[in-house]
């Protein structure tokens, strides 16, 4: 049977904004304050999706969270009417509204862990939201992220649906951006790698400056609940170092596709056993594991940090050969640019550069790869995926529309306090469960 990845993007909310909520990740501080235009955010992240379906590769869409969320600040006692919540809290707390307000559903790779059939235990494919437990704004996306999944991936005798881990730091889960899973094709078994930022009951080294996101218990409890075994599964803890210097997710220092592994010199603590194991475990499925090693005197953390090099997307064409999609801002930086011409010249996998502007999201910390979830499907799955979640000529120009209705080009946080921004986010909501045939997967309702 043939099998596919599809990378699912997430659709930029109509709040898009620069509040700096993300402490340690550099970019969401650098820019904080600066005025967003979620319009272009959303058409940005649309165009590399379908410019990716355009090419051949399979592209779906999940939608955004109703921003701000009154459900939470209701939760921190601000009550009347949805304006007055809106109101009472830009007054008295307006970094909880900052909070609740925040677009960053966007950012897909933190939407949860997957598990493709071919890994588990009971052959169906298993997802799991991560709790996001690190950051107040991203804690308060699980429940819903849960509801959209299940209204894409609906078919029970296929998919397989767990709620978030419990909301403490030793479970801290950031989902699929610490999760790489390398195979001979997307179809087969594989062996799937968690990379963690603590093992949080251990006195085993920890970043000093800026959080660990995610722990090792997260992934274990994960990979317990997906059904994969010892035999298909490794965990690898993230450099601390470079934690303090930036690296927020595993995702912005390295990406697997396939038996590839591209990723930089200094990501991980305990590098060599680590990929012995990955080697010897993807032996038993024929499928020789293949590391891309990035030195750093080619490519320093800062450079990484600053360019997303390795917040790109790496895919396999159709003749087998791999493509690189990479933001402007690595084409932009001379030494990075130049490195990448030299791998796709000498590499015997990656042979290609697409370079896509994602300038909007990217201030945020949000590269091609943050954008989008992988799932790796086999054809009766992908025929059981809402249809209406897939990217093709009509949906494309359908979203082009609704953004170009619906969105704003200019929105600072100040503007958060207009309670308007509510009712046209849930205007657009409303119609976006329409074009998706979502269902009410809402918890407001129009009318
Ligand atoms: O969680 N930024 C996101 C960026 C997530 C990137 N995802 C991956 N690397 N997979 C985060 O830090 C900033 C929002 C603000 O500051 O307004 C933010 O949430």
């Amino acid at each position: 049977m043939s099998a596919y990845e599809v990378n699912f993007d997430g659709l930029v909310g109509p709040t898009h904004n620069y509040a700096g909520l993300s402490f340690g990740n550099v970019a969401s501080t650098n820019n904080k304050n600066v005025v967003a235009n979620p319009k272009l955010a959303a058409l940005q992240g649309l165009e590399k999706a379908k410019a990716l379906a355009d090419m051949g590769f399979k592209q779906g869409i999940l939608p955004p969270q109703e921003r701000p969320c009154i459900a939470t600040l209701r939760q921190m006692g601000f009550s009347g009417s949805d304006a007055d919540v809106i109101t009472q809290a830009a007054t008295k707390a307006p970094r909880l509204l900052a909070n609740a307000s925040s677009a960053s559903s966007m950012w897909v790779a933190n939407a949860a862990t997957v598990s493709p059939s071919a890994d588990t235990l009971d052959g169906k494919v298993h997802f799991t939201p991560a709790n996001l437990n690190n950051k107040l704004h991203r804690s308060i996306e699980h429940e819903q992220t849960g509801r959209a999944l299940a209204a894409i991936f609906t078919d029970a005798r296929y998919f397989a649906h767990h709620p978030a881990l419990p909301m403490h730091e030793s479970l801290g889960d950031e989902g699929a951006a610490n999760h790489n899973r390398f195979s001979a094709n997307h179809g087969q078994s594989g062996v799937e790698l968690f990379v963690y930022g603590q093992h949080y009951f251990s006195d085993t080294p920890k970043p000093s400056q800026f959080p660990a996101r995610h722990s090792l218990e997260a992934s274990q409890a994960i990979a317990r609940l997906h059904g994969l075994s010892e035999n298909n599964t490794v965990f690898l803890q993230q450099n601390p170092d470079v934690i303090d210097q930036g690296v927020f997710h595993n995702d912005v220092i390295a990406v697997s596709n396939g038996p590839v592994f591209f990723h930089h010199q200094d990501a991980f603590l305990h590098q060599a056993p680590a990929f012995d194991e990955i080697s010897r475990k993807l032996a038993q499925y024929e499928c020789e594991f293949h590391s891309i090693e990035v030195p750093r005197d080619q490519v320093s953390i800062s450079d990484a940090v600053q360019t997303y090099l390795f917040n790109s997307q790496l895919l396999t064409k159709a003749d087998g050969s791999m493509m690189l999609v990479v933001p402007n801002e690595a084409r932009e930086h001379p030494g990075v640019w130049t490195y990448l011409q030299e791998l796709i010249a000498t590499s015997s996998f990656i042979k290609e550069v697409q370079v896509f502007d994602l300038r909007e999201s990217m201030r945020n910390g949000g590269g091609p790869a943050c954008l989008r979830l992988r799932v790796a499907l086999q054809q009766n799955e992908l025929d059981a995926v809402n249809p209406h979640a897939l990217m093709g000529d009509q949906k494309y120009r359908q979203l082009v529309a609704w953004v170009n209705t619906h969105y704003r080009d200019r929105l600072s946080e100040q503007d958060l306090a207009d309670p308007q921004l509510l009712l046209e986010c849930r205007t657009a909501l409303d119609e976006l469960t329409q074009i998706m045939q979502l269902g009410s997967i809402y918890p407001f309702q129009l009318g």
